[in-house]
């Protein structure tokens, strides 16, 4: 049987690789409806070697779906997913809205797939950054545990919106003709201000919270908790996050501290030799040959990289890493078609009877 599959925001950034990944997967699609705002009627967009017209995306553009992959923003999602789950639709959601409901599983397909079992229609897909360092340190918590972590993230533009891109080009552009650079998106689409990319640094991704993190960092936290220990609020592992916006189109990259369990004293060899067997991961740690791993090396591939995993040389117990993904890809399009496949290996492509009710 072939599964009818709804694009939701298929125009953006993460949307166009949904739709490369899609077809590249083990999914049997029947058909692809491909859905954005009203700018975007009636662009066509190529699947499978198929013309597809981009349609407006309204409540009844989920009527016989039995797919939706979601990324056209929080606000979308929020409105527009109940309306999916009301028709019969499961729901892989890339926005933040829905992650964390107790109702909604927030996955990453090779560190939780049973989360998957208690699914009422919409699963999330996590945060690009919280991602790939969940693939990074999963294989570290299951052999030796994790009690903390401290994350710095060196993130790309494209995790704002393909828009981002467009103008960190556009500044890159003006800054070597010797023109002013003019910013309208980063850091933050709608805030009150915006500064340049190109040639700069900005330590600030997503609105600021109260208490001067910003809501990137808060994902972290409570992203990585939901997900290893299956409660946002979970005590057992102390995570702490610096998120900054760098002038890399794509890619993130993160430096990652971390401890393990009470006397566990792993050498770097043995880190490396867990983490080189975990599905996704893949070691580029080799000081002598210059090998590690970077943004420009990572872009285009389905996998995560790890490198530069040596022990701290005062804290016993505690490690330093190196991390970076594709943050369309595992970070979103293909975490989002990796975790359909999962549904459909699992036979859960269907909607619990009272799951609506769940999200009204
Ligand atoms: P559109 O291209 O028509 O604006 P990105 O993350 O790269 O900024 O992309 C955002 C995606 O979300 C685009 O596909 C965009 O479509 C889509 N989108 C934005 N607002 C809406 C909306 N109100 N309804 C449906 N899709 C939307
Ligand atoms: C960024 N991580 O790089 C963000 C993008 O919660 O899905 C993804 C935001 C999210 O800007």
């Amino acid at each position: 049987k072939g599964y009818v599959v709804a694009i939701l925001g298929a125009t953006g950034a993460v949307g166009t690789r949904m739709i490369e990944q899609l077809a590249e997967s083990t999914i049997p699609v029947s058909e692809l409806r491909l859905l954005a705002s009203p700018r975007s009627a009636g662009k066509e967009l190529t699947f499978k070697g198929q013309r597809i017209a981009v349609t407006v995306a309204t409540p009844d553009s989920f009527d016989g779906v039995d797919l939706v992959l979601a990324s056209a923003g929080g606000a979308v999602s929020a409105k527009l997913l109940p309306e999916a789950v009301k028709r019969g639709a499961v729901c892989v959601d890339n926005t933040s809205h829905f992650r964390m409901d107790d109702n909604v599983p927030l996955v990453v397909p090779e560190v939780n797939p049973d989360a998957l079992k208690d699914h009422h229609g919409i699963i999330a897909d996590p945060n690009c950054s919280t991602i790939q360092m969940m693939m990074a340190l999963e294989p570290v918590r299951r052999a030796f545990g994790l009690r903390r972590i401290i994350v710095s993230t060196y993130q790309a533009a494209s995790g704002a919106g393909q828009s981002a891109i467009e103008e960190l080009k556009t500044e890159a552009q003006a800054y070597l003709a010797d023109e002013p650079m003019t910013a309208s998106v980063l850091p933050v689409k709608g805030a009150a201000k915006h500064y340049p990319l190109a040639f700069n640094l900005l330590p600030q991704i997503d609105v600021f919270e109260d208490d001067g993190y910003t809501h990137e960092e808060w994902k972290m936290i409570h992203e990585t908790k939901k997900i290893m220990l299956g409660d946002k609020n979970a005590p057992n592992i102390k995570v702490t996050a610096t998120c900054v916006r760098v002038p890399v189109p794509i890619a993130h990259g993160e430096s990652v501290w971390f401890e393990v369990a009470e006397g566990q004293t792993p050498t770097a060899a043995e880190l490396r030799a867990e983490m080189a067997k975990f599905p996704g991961l893949v070691v580029q740690d080799d000081p002598a040959q210059q090998l590690y791993p970077q943004p420009q090396t990572a872009a285009g591939s389905r996998d995560t990289f790890v490198g530069r995993i040596r022990p701290d040389q005062e804290t016993p117990g505690a490690y330093n890493l190196w991390v970076v993904a594709d943050n369309l890809l595992k970070g979103a399009a293909w975490n989002a078609v990796q975790i359909a496949e999962e549904l459909v290996a699992r036979d859960l492509v269907r909607v619990p009877a009272g799951s609506a009710e769940l999200f009204e």
